[in-house]
């Protein structure tokens, strides 16, 4: 076995992702996407395969996995939809935080419901006026006692309105990333209300709304942490959100790459499959190539998030950079050689082309990826 090779549980497990998505995600995917649907149905059955805590421990009642493994599963995942992949690993974030920073009492109450998936979980960060600029978010949590009394709105949050529990930073001091804490605000609680549905390019399996807090009261024991530490397991639940999402466009562009194949070597053109032209072969040897390179770095990087390397954050950035906009670019390449059949509906490529394009923002724009990585050069 070589040493960059998968070893073979890793193939196992990679192995059994991918027959998860023949069965149950790809025959469905082009209907959630074009009817706008949420498939709760399926994504409980990918916890039935520990999916749904991926990396939460086995003593907590996950899988235990590293983050090359849950990489892995996203890509295979993706390879038949990336929008209710990427949507299972925000779960798993949130899932993944609760277990590594919470409290045991926090953890006995939320993570055997998120493990089975019978209750979703989203990632509350941005808000409206706080973007790439996270550390200058506004949403309070004031103490009263035993609890804390949340007033703010989270913006664009993944599964808000649809999900259970909602794992979310709040101010609880001063200005700036020292100020920040981390709650679990239950969809239930007086005072949680959800803005519309957003329209959106992509990413249509999945429900994107604000959420909204106005007077929630949280008891204590749903912070995540200490006061003050809500920013650093912010951004460390990120470390491992990035890498799948960069999974998640790997996964994609994977698809579109063989799904030119198949149409390239179908069409024939000037009396030749389209296939024969070099144009066609030069483009999908690029194809290749790129989208081997983006892997080889996000599967190092992955390994470098489970060893706690001191420079993951940093291969993370560079991971989730090269793999979103690589597969981006692959989708659009493929989009070119199905010609005009590409831009229709009938064929599944448009779809991946209009997913992916969200991974280059979400998580991290890759502009906030170069500035991650290019002040860690500058700094060294
Ligand atoms: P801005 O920060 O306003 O950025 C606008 C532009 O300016 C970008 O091109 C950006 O790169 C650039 N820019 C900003 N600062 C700099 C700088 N210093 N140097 C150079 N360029 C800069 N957030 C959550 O918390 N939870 C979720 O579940 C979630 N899900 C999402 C789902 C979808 C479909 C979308 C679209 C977004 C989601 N987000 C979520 C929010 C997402 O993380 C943000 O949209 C993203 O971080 C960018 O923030 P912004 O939209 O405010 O853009
Ligand atoms: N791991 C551990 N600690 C970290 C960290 C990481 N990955 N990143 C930052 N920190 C610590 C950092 O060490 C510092 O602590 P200290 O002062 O003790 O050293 C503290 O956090 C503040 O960090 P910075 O000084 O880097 O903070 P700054 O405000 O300058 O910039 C930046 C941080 C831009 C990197 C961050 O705001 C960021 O990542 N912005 C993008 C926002 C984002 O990714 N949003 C995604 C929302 S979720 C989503 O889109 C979904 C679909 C779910």
């Amino acid at each position: 076995m070589s040493q960059y090779d998968l070893t073979d549980d890793q193939r196992e497990i990679q192995e059994l992702a991918r027959r998860f998505t023949a069965d149950a995600i790809t025959p469905h995917a082009a209907e959630w996407d074009e009817k706008h649907i949420f498939p709760r149905d399926t994504i409980k059955s990918a916890a039935e395969l520990g999916f749904g805590a991926i990396y939460v421990s086995e003593e907590s009642g996950g899988i235990g996995l590293g983050r090359l493994e849950a990489a892995l599963i996203m890509e295979a995942m993706a390879y038949g939809c990336p929008s209710t992949s990427a949507f299972i690993s925000i779960h798993n974030m949130a899932a993944w935080m609760i277990d590594r920073f919470g409290a045991q009492a926090v953890k006995d109450k939320y993570l055997p419901s998120l493990i089975s998936m019978d209750r979703l979980a989203s990632y509350c960060l941005t808000e409206a006026g706080s973007g790439s600029d996270a550390a200058a978010l506004k949403t309070k949590a004031v103490r009263d006692g035993d609890h804390y009394i949340v007033t703010g709105s989270k913006q664009f949050i993944s599964g808000g309105g649809e999900n259970e529990l909602y794992v979310v930073m709040v101010r609880t001091g001063e200005d700036g990333p020292k100020g920040i804490s981390c709650l679990v605000i239950e969809k239930d609680m007086a005072g949680v209300s959800f803005g519309a549905n957003e329209r959106k390019l992509g990413w249509h399996s999945q429900p994107t709304a604000q959420v909204n807090f106005d007077g929630v009261r949280v008891p204590v024991e749903n912070r995540i942490g200490d006061e003050g530490e809500g920013f650093r397991i912010a951004m460390m639940g990120l470390d491992g959100g990035r890498l799948n999402i960069g999974a998640c466009s790997l996964g994609g562009a994977q698809r579109c790459l063989d799904e030119a194949i198949g149409y390239t070597k179908d069409r024939k053109q000037f009396g030749q499959s389209i296939a024969d032209f070099q144009n066609t072969q030069f483009t999908l040897a690029d194809m290749e190539t790129e989208l081997q390179a983006a892997r080889t770095l996000l599967y190092a990087a992955a390994v470098k998030v489970t060893e706690n390397a001191s420079d993951k954050t940093r291969f993370a950035a560079m991971a989730k950079r090269l793999a979103t906009d690589t597969g981006s670019s692959v989708v659009d390449r493929a989009l070119q050689l199905h010609g005009g059949y590409g831009y229709l509906m009938d064929y599944p490529v448009e779809r991946f082309w209009r997913d992916l394009r969200v991974h280059s923002i979400l998580e991290g724009t890759n502009q906030v990826m170069r500035m991650i990585i290019g002040r860690e050069l500058v700094r060294q």
